[in-house]
């Protein structure tokens, strides 16, 4: 496997494995403060992108490269409110994808072209994470401090998917 796209995809395992513990550490915030929908959204959104990072260490190995599974930064353990989870979400979500889209840069200078193809499944997940998350936050912004508002959201988040078809590990 070309050494600098083994590279950038080792360093998109730890974005993946970055973004899982976050999400992981924001349903328990979640949780312990009574919005059991929104965990249970989060903790799903976790699990998914454990199966991103996954998907990443497979590929890297089937195709001669050696996987890194990295050490992982401590997550913030609280966050204040249901608008500041939701902002950061999507503020991380932006930042993977400039990384996938750095990820697609290599594959293009290096003339890797089934990496490419791989790595357009991540460009798509990308684009609706992003705009799910920002459908979260324009709601969250109508919704303000109303109470009522909050206990409806987070009943709603109980059964927002993220991306089903891949939620629960299919490959
Ligand atoms: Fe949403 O981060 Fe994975 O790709």
């Amino acid at each position: 496997m070309n050494k600098r796209v083994e590279e950038v995809l080792n360093e998109q395992i730890i974005k993946e494995a970055s973004s899982s513990h976050l999400y992981l550490s924001m349903a328990s915030w979640a949780e312990n403060e009574g919005y059991n929908g929104t965990a249970k959204f989060l903790y799903k959104h976790s699990d998914e992108e454990r199966f991103h990072m996954l998907k990443l260490v497979k590929f890297i190995n089937e195709r001669g490269g050696i996987a890194k599974i990295p050490a992982i930064e401590k997550p913030p353990i609280s966050f204040d409110s249901m608008i500041k989870i939701f902002s950061s979400l999507l503020e991380h979500e932006i930042t993977v994808t400039e990384s996938i889209n750095n990820v697609v840069d290599v594959c293009l200078q290096e003339k890797d072209y089934t990496t490419h193809n791989f790595i357009q499944w991540y460009v798509s997940e990308q684009l609706e994470e992003e705009a799910l998350a920002r459908t979260i936050m324009d709601k969250l912004k109508l919704i303000g401090n109303d109470k009522g508002g909050l206990y409806l959201f987070d009943r709603d988040m109980e059964n927002a998917a993220i991306t089903p078809e891949t939620v629960g590990g299919e490959e």
